[in-house]
C-alpha cells in the first residue's frame, strides 16, 4: 500500500474548514499515510502534540488525543442500557476505536462492517487505536457496504422465514458474517456524504431497526450539536420516523471542529438508556465517560430541545 512521508515544511497544519465558514487548524510534525483508495482519501498525520490522526476525504476522523469522549459516548451508555449485550454490530468504524470500547464488555461476537479495507489496513498499522481488537477472537469483520449488508440481512431472515432455499438465498447467506440479530447497532460513519449518505436515511434505520433483537438498541454519531447542524436534525428526523423511543446525546469531541457532537439512540422493546447500572463501567479503563458524567450526556441546550420539540410535533 502506498505510503508516503514529507517533509514537515511541506505540511505544517492541517485545516479543515467545515462549510458552514468556520474551521479546526492543527499542527502537524510529519504525515504517515497519504493514499487514494477506491472509496475515499486517506490521510493519517502525527501531529505535534496530539497524538496520531486520521483524515477521510478531507475530514478529520480521529485525533487521538481527543477521541475517547467520542468511541466511549457513541459505546457504553448503549451496552449499559441492554442487561446483557453478546451480539453488536459495528458499522463504519475501520479505525477500531469503536470495536476496542466493545469488546471491553462481556460480548459473544463483534461484527465490524466496513466499506473500506484500506482504512482498516492503514488504521491497523499506523493509527494503531485498536489496541489489538482486530485480532480479538471475539471480532469479525466484513467489508461490505453497511447498508447493503443489512439489507442482505433482511433478506436473508425474509426467506428463512418463508423457508425457502433457493440458491439465491444460500449464496446470501454464504457473503459471511451477515446472520442473525443484534443487541446492540452502532453506527460509526463519516457524515453523511457520498457512501455514508444512506446510514441517515429512514429506510436504512428501519432495516437496521428489524436487525435488532426484540430488546435492542442503535446508536448513531450524528454530526454537530453546537453549532447545530441539519446533519443531526436529520437522522433526528428520519430515527424518530422509526423507533418508538429515541434519545439525543452529546459530548465534546477535540478534533471536531464543534463543541459538542451529537449522537442519538433508537430503543427497540424494553430498554432504558437513562436508568442504567453504572457499576457495570467498574474496571473499564475509561479515559472519558464515568459513571457522574452519565445523566450529563442527555442534557441538551435549550435551542436544541426546541428544535428537536418540533421535530416531535409533526
Ligand atoms: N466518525 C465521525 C466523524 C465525523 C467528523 N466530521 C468531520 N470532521 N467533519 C469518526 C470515526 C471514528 N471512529
Amino acid at each position: 500500500m502506498e505510503e508516503k512521508e514529507e517533509s514537515s515544511s511541506e505540511c505544517e497544519e492541517f485545516i479543515e474548514w467545515h462549510p458552514e465558514g468556520y474551521g479546526i487548524c492543527i499542527k502537524i510534525r510529519r504525515k504517515l499515510v497519504d493514499f487514494m483508495s477506491e472509496f475515499q482519501h486517506i490521510e493519517i498525520y502525527e501531529t505535534a502534540n496530539f497524538g496520531k490522526m486520521l483524515v477521510l476525504d478531507g475530514a478529520i476522523q480521529v485525533l487521538e488525543a481527543g477521541e475517547a469522549s467520542y468511541h466511549e459516548t457513541l459505546v457504553h451508555p448503549a451496552m449499559l442500557a441492554h442487561p446483557r449485550p453478546e451480539s453488536v454490530l459495528v458499522i463504519g468504524g475501520g479505525d477500531g476505536g469503536t470495536l476496542r470500547e466493545v469488546l471491553k464488555h462481556d460480548v459473544k461476537k463483534a461484527t465490524l462492517v466496513e466499506i473500506d479495507p484500506a482504512v482498516v489496513e492503514l488504521c491497523r498499522e499506523f493509527l494503531r487505536i485498536d489496541n489489538g481488537s482486530f485480532e480479538d477472537a471475539r471480532t469479525e469483520i466484513c467489508f461490505e457496504d453497511g447498508f447493503e449488508f443489512l439489507r442482505k440481512a433482511a433478506e436473508c431472515e425474509k426467506e428463512s422465514s418463508r423457508g425457502e432455499k433457493s440458491v439465491e438465498s444460500r449464496s446470501v447467506r454464504g457473503t459471511g458474517c451477515n446472520s442473525g440479530k443484534y443487541d446492540v447497532i452502532l453506527v460509526d460513519s463519516t457524515d453523511p456524504v457520498r457512501h455514508a449518505r444512506g446510514l441517515f436515511s429512514e429506510e436504512f434505520y428501519a432495516i437496521a431497526f428489524s436487525a435488532l433483537k426484540e430488546n435492542g438498541i442503535l446508536v448513531t454519531q450524528a454530526g454537530s450539536i453546537f453549532p447545530l447542524s441539519s446533519n443531526f436534525l436529520n437522522a433526528y428526523y428520519n430515527m424518530k420516523a422509526v423507533f418508538p423511543r429515541i434519545e439525543a446525546l452529546s459530548a465534546p469531541v477535540f478534533g471536531y471542529a464543534a463543541p459538542l457532537w451529537g449522537f442519538i439512540a433508537g430503543i427497540k422493546g424494553n430498554l432504558s438508556m437513562k436508568n442504567v447500572d453504572l457499576s457495570r463501567l467498574r474496571g473499564l479503563k475509561l479515559r472519558f465517560y464515568n459513571a457522574e458524567m452519565h445523566n450529563t450526556l442527555f442534557f441538551m441546550p435549550a435551542f436544541v430541545r426546541e428544535a428537536l420539540a418540533r421535530i416531535q410535533r409533526q
